[in-house]
């Protein structure tokens, strides 16, 4: 098409030709605003459609009323929407429940390896593991993923086994980031989940990114798969830079991503009451331009039903992005690093964990529609032990990844500077053969002289 055929188009939701793709992508240009006379609206280029108005008032946040907070199922596992329908039989619900249950007894077991000093640190996801397992159920296997660092269930929920856990967590040759991580830091390429990175709110700028390429690939190949991303995040994360970034751009480029906010109520020891004065993340959501929704992430069927919904959403008239806030509590400590009770009473804790949990409440579901009971409950819980317990002493027992492994992977091949710091590395053991147990990783030393 000719510029000056262009021109004649309105600027206002012109397709416009991208020049990577030759596609067309509708974008909203503010120039050219009309204005006709005796309007009740003026269009400023930066509020569209904004009402004149002669009364003097500045809108306060207080007066507007708290967003709704979506539910299915209350805390008896008594259904409250009275519309809804399971979408999966009771062997399906049965295995989304037994993910839940697996992740809590791995994260008990793990939380005690690491004051035994067998593990170096750990992360529970106590009163969390609705929202990472319901989410990623009614995902795609191939939509990508981005975790903080609390979301075991949505790798359990992809098919992480109790030996890939553990491979990660001991640090041995099944790792595949071979030991440069900390525990807890997973990632699998197989199931389309990015490594966790430490540093807070990073996983949401990449993961906007991600939807982005997703979206052009279909610009590309409208023979694609149609595919999205989903992102956790905790509310404290979204006080970081990254959080507004990632949502900016995904809203103004309309990429096909979810962002899921667990709100639990703390980010380490701040509580939300210090973390913002808005209402929670949601209202943030729709800041953006971002269709949101608040949802009750103790109610797994609430997440399934919200994040099945969004994904819809996400993928419609070429992509864009949606926001669920889930509301939670961090039962747990922070890490294995933490001690919350210096920061929060034992009975606030107690309460909720008395109150309201996910695991209870689908279980108390289950057992109304008859397809659980106490000893169904007691072997599966027995078997998620044995399962961890036996995947753990085997890691205990696998060897480390390589030592030359430490220097691989920054650049394709060695440089000179890394190659002499292996040669020192190995001078060093042999020089000192007695105080280290190169035995212990794969190879021994001799992946140093390679
Ligand atoms: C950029 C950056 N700042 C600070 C930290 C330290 N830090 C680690 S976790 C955390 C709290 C995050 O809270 P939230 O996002 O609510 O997640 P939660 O731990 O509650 O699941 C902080 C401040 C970090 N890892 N990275």
């Amino acid at each position: 098409m000719k510029c000056r055929t262009l021109a004649r188009l309105s600027l206002r939701h012109r397709p416009l030709l991208h020049p990577a793709v030759g596609g067309t992508l509708q974008v909203r240009a503010a120039s050219n605003l009309s204005q006709r006379p005796d309007s009740t609206h003026l269009s400023f280029p930066g509020a569209l459609k904004s009402a004149f108005t002669s009364t003097l008032k500045f809108e306060n946040p207080e007066t507007r009323p708290t967003l709704p907070t979506y539910r299915v199922v209350d805390q008896h596992g008594v259904v409250v929407d009275q519309s809804f329908e399971p979408d999966i039989s009771d062997e399906k619900v049965i295995e989304l429940y037994k993910n839940m249950l697996f992740v809590s007894v791995m994260d008990l077991i793990m939380f005690d390896a690491q004051r035994q000093g067998r593990v170096s640190f750990y992360m529970v996801s106590a009163g969390e593991e609705a929202v990472s397992v319901g989410s990623t159920s009614v995902l795609d296997h191939e939509d990508v993923i981005f975790c903080q660092y609390r979301e075991q269930g949505a790798f359990r929920q992809r098919g992480f086994t109790s030996r890939d856990f553990m491979g990660q967590l001991l640090a041995n040759v099944r790792d595949p980031s071979r030991g440069r991580n900390m525990p807890v830091h997973y990632g699998s390429k197989e199931l389309n989940i990015h490594t966790v990175s430490s540093t807070l709110a990073t996983q949401l700028p990449h993961a906007s990114g991600a939807a982005y390429a997703l979206k052009m690939q279909r610009l590309r190949d409208p023979s694609a798969k149609p595919r999205v991303v989903a992102v956790y995040f905790g509310e404290g994360a979204a006080s970081e830079g990254d959080f507004h970034a990632a949502l900016n751009i995904a809203a103004t480029r309309s990429c096909p991503v979810i962002f899921i906010c667990r709100n639990n109520g703390y980010a380490i020891s701040t509580p939300t009451l210090e973390q913002y004065r808005g209402d929670g993340i949601a209202s943030r959501g729709i800041g953006y331009g971002i269709e949101t929704i608040r949802v009750d992430g103790n109610d797994i069927w609430a997440v399934r039903e919200a994040t099945k919904k969004a994904r819809k959403m996400a993928l419609e008239g070429g992509g864009r992005p949606v926001l669920i806030e889930a509301m939670t509590y961090r039962v747990s400590h922070h890490s294995t690093s933490d001690d919350s009770f210096a920061y929060r009473a034992r009975i606030e804790v107690e309460d909720w964990k008395r109150r309201d949990n996910p695991l209870t409440r689908l279980r108390k579901w289950m057992e109304a529609k008859g397809c659980w009971d106490e000893v169904k409950e007691k072997e599966a819980r027995d078997s998620a032990r044995k399962d961890v317990l036996k995947a753990f002493s085997e890691a205990e027992r696998e060897k480390k990844p390589p030592m030359r492994a430490m220097f691989e992977d920054i650049y394709e091949d060695l440089t000179d500077d890394l190659k002499s710091q292996m040669k020192e590395l190995k001078d060093i053991l042999d020089k000192y053969p007695d105080e280290y147990e190169v035995g212990e990783f794969e190879g021994g030393k001799e992946s140093l002289s390679k």
